[in-house]
């Protein structure tokens, strides 16, 4: 699949375009013709210098990031500084000036770790998710705007329970006995089991998204996404001033990013517990393909709720630590698992939606593993020790992930 297949030239809002995953897909989907915004009220930003530490890449100013995006492709990306869970009145304005064909809505709080570590982090998440999701939706009402809604949403909203069974793409065809004996036919939306403040957030926005749909006939797409790894995309790779995040720290760091990055430091690789938790991945440049594909496929006026599973495959934490140790030659640690979670789970899921419109995943190679390492090696100087041990735990009972010494390590 390359830039030229998927046609969509469209007025895109890129809702948190300065993000790791937002950044990336603003640029591709300039580079394929639409016309792009980002609004971005800079949170993520925020929460690094609240947290003392700094994305390992060096990032660039957003006003440099869309300098050199205009110097490097000649088309120019317009930021709309706006937080879009407070500032309700400055959204309007945004929309109706822009009037987006489609809005792509990155713009949340998206650790869960960060979103256990205190009551103010629960609280923020949670103010911050629900509120700006809705007020989307309400403003696009209140405008009459026919706008795509593509929302990023995550696969934790199916939970965990590891019952073998094939996860759908949002929903479930079930039967029902009736009073009188008779199988009623139904399809439901796929019951949610959220494992942290941040995954019970998507859980409520996909709720939103169904009743907005239902009243309002509003045409929305969730993309349950898988972790994502990986750092750079074709276009972020055209200038050093494009690169994009990467995060390493116990809070925003995602497994596998993380061990990578553990293992061109010389740190054994913080496996949690077990290491028997199985999930879903997709690398980065993958993430922005399929945000194109969903956008050249919105729904219809009054269709339910489209789901896509925006994954490419699942593995399991201790395997991912394996091939990452026989890779680098790291050491591995069993550190206490700071989260509730199933210690051991299977995982299988449908990723057919898109696959029948052409996607074909990037798949985890030694050769890309190896790639992000030479990028990671290149900034390792600016990592920070500290910020290296999952330290928000989720209960009172649980421990954070930090290393003993002489213990676990294989
Ligand atoms: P990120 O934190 O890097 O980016 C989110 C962006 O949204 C930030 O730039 C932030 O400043 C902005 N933002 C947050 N709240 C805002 C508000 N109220 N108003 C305006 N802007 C706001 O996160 P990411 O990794 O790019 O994730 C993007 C989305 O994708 C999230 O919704 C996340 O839940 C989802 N997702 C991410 C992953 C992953 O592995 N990174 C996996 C699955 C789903
Ligand atoms: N884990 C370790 N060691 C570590 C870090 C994590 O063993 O050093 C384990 C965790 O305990 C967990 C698994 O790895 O079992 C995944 O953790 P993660 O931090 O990589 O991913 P998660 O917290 O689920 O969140 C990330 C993104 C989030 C997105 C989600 C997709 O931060 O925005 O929604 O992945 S999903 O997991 O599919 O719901």
């Amino acid at each position: 699949m390359s830039a030229k297949e998927i046609r969509v030239t469209q007025s895109v809002l890129v809702m948190g375009g300065d993000g790791f995953c937002g950044w990336p897909t603003a640029l591709h989907l300039s580079a394929l013709g639409n016309e792009v915004a980002i609004l971005d009220n800079l949170s993520r930003r925020r929460i690094d210098a609240e947290l003392g530490i700094e994305s390992l890449t060096p990032i660039a100013s957003i006003g440099e990031r869309l300098a050199v995006w205009k110097r490097v492709s000649g088309k120019t990306i317009n930021l709309h500084p706006i937080d879009i869970a407070h500032d309700y009145d400055a959204l309007k304005n945004v929309l109706e000036e822009v009037r987006p064909d489609a809005i792509v809505h990155f713009a949340e709080q998206r650790a869960a770790p960060y979103s256990m570590r205190s009551p103010a982090a629960k609280r923020y998440t949670v103010d911050n998710n629900i509120n700006g999701t809705h007020n989307i939706l309400a403003a696009i009402v209140e405008l009459d705007l026919d706008i795509h809604l593509v929302h990023l949403g995550t696969m934790g909203v199916y939970g965990y329970d590891g019952s073998g069974i094939e996860i759908p793409e949002g929903y479930l065809d079930v039967k029902i006995t009736g009073a009188d004996g008779n199988l009623f036919h139904r399809s439901i939306v796929f019951p949610t089991a959220p494992g942290s403040v941040y995954h019970l957030t998507k859980s409520m926005d996909h709720l939103m998204f169904q009743f907005y749909a239902r009243n309002d006939g509003l045409r929305i797409t969730d993309l349950h996404q898988g972790i994502v790894w990986g750092t750079q995309t074709e276009e972020t790779r055209l200038d050093p001033l494009l690169i994009n995040r990467f995060d390493y720290d116990g809070d925003y760091g995602t497994v596998l990013n993380r061990f990578l990055m553990q293992a061109v430091i010389g740190h054994p690789l913080t496996v949690h517990g077990t290491g028997g938790q199985t999930r879903a991945f997709i690398n980065i440049q993958d993430t922005v393909r399929c945000i194109a594909i969903a956008l050249a496929n919105p729904p219809e006026r009054n269709e339910r709720v489209k789901v896509f599973n925006q994954v490419a495959e699942t593995h399991r934490v201790r395997d991912l630590a394996a091939l990452v140790a026989g890779i680098a030659g790291a050491t591995v640690a069993k550190v206490d698992n700071p989260r509730k979670e199933a210690a051991e789970n299977e995982l299988t899921v449908s990723n057919a939606a898109f696959r029948t419109l052409g996607y074909d995943p990037i798949l985890l190679r030694d050769q890309l593993l190896s790639e992000i390492m030479e990028i990671v090696r290149k900034y390792a100087d600016r990592y920070l020790p500290e910020a290296i041990p999952a330290r928000s735990v989720w209960t009172r009972k649980n421990k954070p992930g930090v290393i003993k010494q002489g213990r676990d390590r294989s």
